[in-house]
């Protein structure tokens, strides 16, 4: 018999299936890993309110992990939209109790069309119960720059620092990805001794909806199948980049990344990884 690895997300749902908890699935199961699911809100528009963020109970957040965890447990999990400062606590609560070790914290802040994903008190949570319970944090240039009080990240050498400064934070990996910048997408890892740098090429595409997410989700795909933390960032990374090379849309709004492109046409670029103290 062949079980797959398990992984879990808590996320938000993003009924458009390009990010949050649909694209951490997808992500999943095209890393060939089970995929187990709590959801924190559920994100979608309502066209006569306006509406865009419906939260779960806590009750219902906690039903969905104790019943994951029951039926089949978790060698990884990673964490996307939490919302507010209680849904923050009480994940905080449950990886607590739980003997899952390998956590990977996304911590999502605004989406892509600038929807607020966070409310304003749940940073202050996130960065004292959260994040020293993670393995790896995965920020991009706006979250590190709100988790370092408005600092300008621009440069390679400005994610260098950022993750220098926030691995004081507390968790063991800080990845600063580097999508924003322009030039090479440059992410940089730090363990707190070395740094690594990985560089794929930017690829000319508005079509990169849920892009953060399916990267965290495949790092968490690949802990859970006992790879090492620069190995799991190294395939995530060629496995997002894969993605964001064939995104696409069905109108002319901004599109999803493919999950399904490594798989069906093979790895597009080389990952050109190095490292320095
Ligand atoms: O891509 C960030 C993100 C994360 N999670 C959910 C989202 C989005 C962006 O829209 O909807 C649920």
């Amino acid at each position: 018999m062949h079980y797959p690895a398990r992984a879990m997300t808590i996320a938000g749902s993003a009924s458009g299936g390009s990010a949050g908890i649909q694209a951490d699935l997808k992500t999943f199961q095209e890393l060939d890993v089970y995929g187990m699911s709590v959801v924190t809100a559920i994100v979608g528009r309502h066209p006569g309110t306006g509406r865009n963020v419906h939260p779960m109970t806590i009750e219902s957040i906690e039903a969905q992990f104790a019943t994951a965890m029951q039926q089949v447990g978790a060698d990884a999990l990673k964490t996307g939209m939490l919302f507010s400062a209680e849904v923050i606590e009480t994940t905080a609560m449950l990886l607590g109790q739980s003997d899952i070790e390998r956590i990977v914290v996304d911590p999502v802040m605004v989406g892509k069309l600038d929807s607020k994903l966070l409310a304003d008190d749940a940073i202050t949570a996130l960065q004292e119960k959260l994040i020293p319970m993670a393995t790896i944090i995965t920020p991009n240039m706006p979250e590190a720059s709100v988790m370092l009080h408005g600092r300008k990240i621009e440069t390679v050498n400005d994610l260098k620092q950022a993750a220098f400064d926030l691995h004081a934070l507390g968790s063991k990996y800080v990845l600063v990805k580097g999508g924003r910048l322009s030039g090479p997408a440059v992410d940089v890892l730090y363990d707190g001794e070395m740094f690594t740098y990985l560089k794929a090429p930017r690829i000319d595409t508005v079509n990169t909806s849920g892009a953060g997410c399916s990267y965290s989700a495949a790092i968490a795909a690949c802990l859970a199948k006992g790879k090492s933390v620069e190995k799991a960032v190294h395939l995530a990374k060629s496995f997002v980049t894969t993605a964001i090379t064939y995104g696409f849309s069905y109108n002319d709004m901004v599109g999803p990344t493919y999950h399904a492109a490594q798989r069906k046409f093979g790895g597009a670029h080389d990952i050109k990884v190095w490292q320095e103290k």
